[in-house]
């Protein structure tokens, strides 16, 4: 049953694994084999697993090479990849033989190797997971798709929570421990310049010179598709100084200084930037985006020229996806190549530029949106600055030959925003520089059209703008980390997991079964081991037990104002108050629930951080508190992670997505109204909180009252909630509550709840992160499957 193909030129039988894994465990590790702990066992497992990715890495990219097929590169400075080890296996079709191997070798738990590996944690949330999962498609789909990113020695930061409840930030070093998963590769190298002058030659060209120059190193990461023996490649970039030192300080015999120089060039991929759905204005992020896309662009056209091919037809070779505004230098740095150093007219150049590239917006929050001081872009990229006064030249002629004398929409489309100092709106240059520009969900596209990007729909028309609604890998999130429901699946439909983890829309299948009570009762048990595999994990490291028979109602995302996790910790609390003042015989009907949170805040966000110290006093204080045992408890579960959603994510029974309406990029719940009417109604806030919801007034005393600790640290968020209450969550209060109502009230019904989970799981085919891919690859870049055989 177990599926082969996966290898070719390294053998698959047991015993070849066995010798393989003993072999890495001498040579690679330089261990003996009967002196090995479980880190050294998980390494040696690992570099066996890469060598066979690597043969099949190779036998892709030179089909590749050979078919010299259109190909497409989504540009991301986020990859959250979680770990590697148990994916790879899955996808290779090789868990059961490694498993058994590794029993040979004295390791019975596999899953305690697995777990030893950390996480990659190269992102911050949803855009950064997004994009680990269409490279995962992309492999799946056989796609020629190539993902470009940066090696951060620091990926996001390792959330621990301190005695009082409030999140207290460390670094994560997680290359300490060799990454098996990587192949670096020196040959691959570009210098990147910054600042210095750029002088004009003629009316369309420079000439840009002097500066500082740092080298772009490539690191390799194979990223095998789910049965196939298609293996594409994610390159991340590392910093390195163009000299180990700077030559000329040291001849003059200033050590110090010298070092100084290679000490900057390495603090470009040092650390990824904490902050999720904000936009932050330092130098050294700018710096990283330049850095990563120049990099890109130039392995890029290097691929290109080796094809011999002119550079009119690039765009029929090159597609490259913006993750975000993050890579949108990449436009004016296209520019310069083109026009600085292949000598292409500057109109031609653009033309190609606008084919090649394509535009995803995550946010239309207006803090989100990237901005850049002119006077800052000018000191480090002077040749850049030049080519986008130059574009937008041109493009403003262009918008006063549509609206002639139409100040205001000159000033409204500029990609300058006038002032001092002056601002480069980065989401403007990314519409101008593309072919097509999307959102990430029907709701967010059609805000993208008709708000933020209203001006630029009028004048390109409205094909340039579509929708790319979201998906997610069903490997890594059903298959892998809910292997008791990926087999109750496949015994369900018939035939082998392949089937529908290749094809979700084949979950339907599913609603067959509904009303079979044998089928009702496995499913039933499967949620009923997640939990309590979660609440081992719990127990172990927070040394909480879980009543597993209780509703698990989970919240877990980046902690932010308008993903208003302080609605359901109000909510909570007036749970809590409701609850003790219940009589014995009143509080046993009460259905128990375990109350999950996870997620980080910014380090630098004061108000996120102030909702996670109020969850954790909260939960302090229920958790001890002996009338409330087995009914309510409520947990912040600290470091929230991918390798965390794995486990927490099936014990679920109800996922809290409650931000305000439209707020929430991708989130397609069907909400009533648009905020930007009740908020102007909210302005002055013409009634008290008293008279907006009676219920929140008294949780809000209690908080004050201090009967979670010390009242007074609490009094800013409750002034955001009393006064102003921009994400409404006094206006909403009520109606949450009876939300949740429903929900105790359906959840008594344990036959009706199960087949709303399974009608829920039958009809997520559509959120396959394979169909989004495919949506990309057919109506955005144009490429084809390229299969390896
Ligand atoms: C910007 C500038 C400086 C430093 C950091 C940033 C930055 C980093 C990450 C800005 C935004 C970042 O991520 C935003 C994000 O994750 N957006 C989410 O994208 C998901 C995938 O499309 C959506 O599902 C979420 O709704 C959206 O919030």
């Amino acid at each position: 049953s177990v599926w082969k193909s996966g290898l070719r030129a390294v053998e698959t039988e047991e015993t070849s694994i066995t010798k393989s894994i003993v072999h890495h465990v001498q040579t690679t590790i330089a261990r003996q084999a009967y002196n090995i702990d479980e880190e050294g066992a998980y390494r040696a497992i690992a570099y066996s697993v890469r060598d066979n990715l690597i043969v099949n890495w190779n036998d892709t990219q030179m089909l590749y090479t050979r078919k010299a097929p259109k190909r497409a590169y989504y540009l991301s400075l986020e990859f959250l990849m979680g770990r590697t080890l148990d994916n790879a296996l899955l996808n290779l079709g090789l868990k059961e033989d490694y498993q058994k191997a590794a029993r040979k070798l004295g390791f019975e738990d596999f899953e305690e190797l697995v777990e030893s590996e950390r996480d990659a944690a190269l992102g911050n949330g949803g855009l950064g997971r997004l994009a680990a999962c269409y490279i995962d498609s992309g492999a799946t789909c056989e796609l020629p798709l190539w993902g470009y990113g940066l090696r951060y020695h620091y990926g996001m930061f390792w959330q621990q929570i301190s005695t009082d409840g409030s999140q207290v930030e460390a670094p994560d070093p997680w290359l300490n421990h060799a990454n098996p998963w990587e192949v670096h590769r020196p040959d691959v190298s570009y210098l990147v310049r910054f600042y210095g002058h750029a002088e004009r030659i003629g009316d369309s060209k420079a000439i840009w010179s002097g500066g500082q120059e740092v080298m772009a190193v490539a690191y390799d990461v194979p990223i095998p598709g789910s049965y196939t023996r298609n293996t594409n490649n994610l390159r991340l970039w590392d910093a390195k100084p163009k000299r180990g030192f700077d030559l000329n300080s040291f001849n003059a015999g200033d050590y110090e200084k010298a070092v100084e120089s290679s000490n900057s060039a390495e603090a470009l991929t040092r650390v990824l930037y904490p902050n999720d759905n904000h936009m932050v204005g330092k130098e050294l992020r700018l710096k990283q985006q330049y850095f990563w896309t120049a990099a890109s662009l130039a392995d890029i056209t290097r691929r290109f020229k080796q094809l011999g091919e002119p550079f009119s037809k690039f765009h029929e070779y090159v597609a490259i996806q913006l993750n975000d505004t993050h890579p949108t230098i990449a436009v004016p740095e296209l520019m310069r190549i083109f026009v600085d150093e292949e000598d292409i007219p500057w109109d031609q150049a653009w033309e190609i530029t606008q084919k090649v590239f394509g535009y995803t917006n995550h946010t239309v929050l207006p803090e989100a949106l990237e901005k850049w001081p002119v006077p800052l872009f000018q000191h480090l990229l002077p040749r850049h600055l030049q080519i986008i006064f130059d574009l937008n030249h041109s493009f403003l002629q262009a918008v006063e030959k549509k609206w002639p004398n139409d100040r205001d929409r000159l000033t409204r489309m500029s990609l300058i925003q006038e002032g001092f100092p002056q601002y480069i709106r980065m989401a403007y240059l990314a519409v101008i520089g593309s072919h097509k520009v999307n959102g990430v969900a029907e709701l967010h596209s059609e805000l993208v059209r008709t708000t933020i990007m209203k001006d630029f729909v009028d004048f390109y028309g409205p094909s340039k703008f579509g929708n790319v609604t979201n998906g997610i890998t069903p490997r890594r999130w059903l298959d892998q980390c809910n292997p008791g429901l990926s087999s109750l699946i496949t015994e369900t439909l018939g035939g082998d997991k392949t089937k529908w983890l290749k094809d979700l829309s084949k979950l339907e299948g599913l609603l067959s079964h509904i009303d079979d009570p044998a089928f009702q009762k496995k499913w039933a048990d499967v949620k009923l081991q997640n939990k309590q595999r979660f609440a081992q994990f719990i127990e172990q490291t927070m040394g909480v037990k879980l009543n597993t028979s209780a509703l698990f109602d989970v919240q877990v995302k980046r902690l932010h104002e308008y993903k208003r996790q302080s609605l359901n910790i109000l909510g909570v609390i007036h749970r809590y108050l409701t609850i003790k003042s219940l009589n014995a015989e009143e509080r046993a009907k009460v259905v128990p629930r375990v109350v999950l949170f996870g997620g980080k805040a910014a380090p630098g966000y004061y108000m996120a951080k102030l909702v996670i110290r109020l969850i954790n006093n909260v939960a302090k204080v229920i958790n001890a508190d002996p009338d409330l045992q087995g009914i309510l408890t409520v947990l912040f579960v600290p470091d929230y992670s991918v390798s965390v959603a794995e486990l927490l994510i099936p014990a679920s029974d109800i996922s809290e997505h409650i931000s305000t309406a439209g707020t929430e990029a991708s989130g397609t719940s069907n909400m009533k109204f648009c905020f930007e009417d009740l908020r102007y109604n909210h302005q002055y806030h013409p009634t008290s909180l008293e008279e907006r919801s009676p219920a929140l007034a008294v949780v809000c005393k209690v908080i004050a009252e201090g009967r979670f600790g010390d009242g007074s640290i609490y009094e800013p968020f409750l002034n955001t909630i009393r006064t102003g209450d921009y994400y409404l969550v006094s206006d909403d209060f009520d109606s949450y509550l009876e939300a949740q109502k429903m929900v105790d009230t359906a959840y008594q019904d344990k036959v009706s709840w199960v087949k709303k989970s399974i009608t829920t799981t039958a009809k997520m085919g559509k959120f396959s992160s394979d169909r989004a891919i495919m949506n990309y690859a057919e109506e955005y870049w144009n490429i084809e499957p390229v299969k390896l055989n």
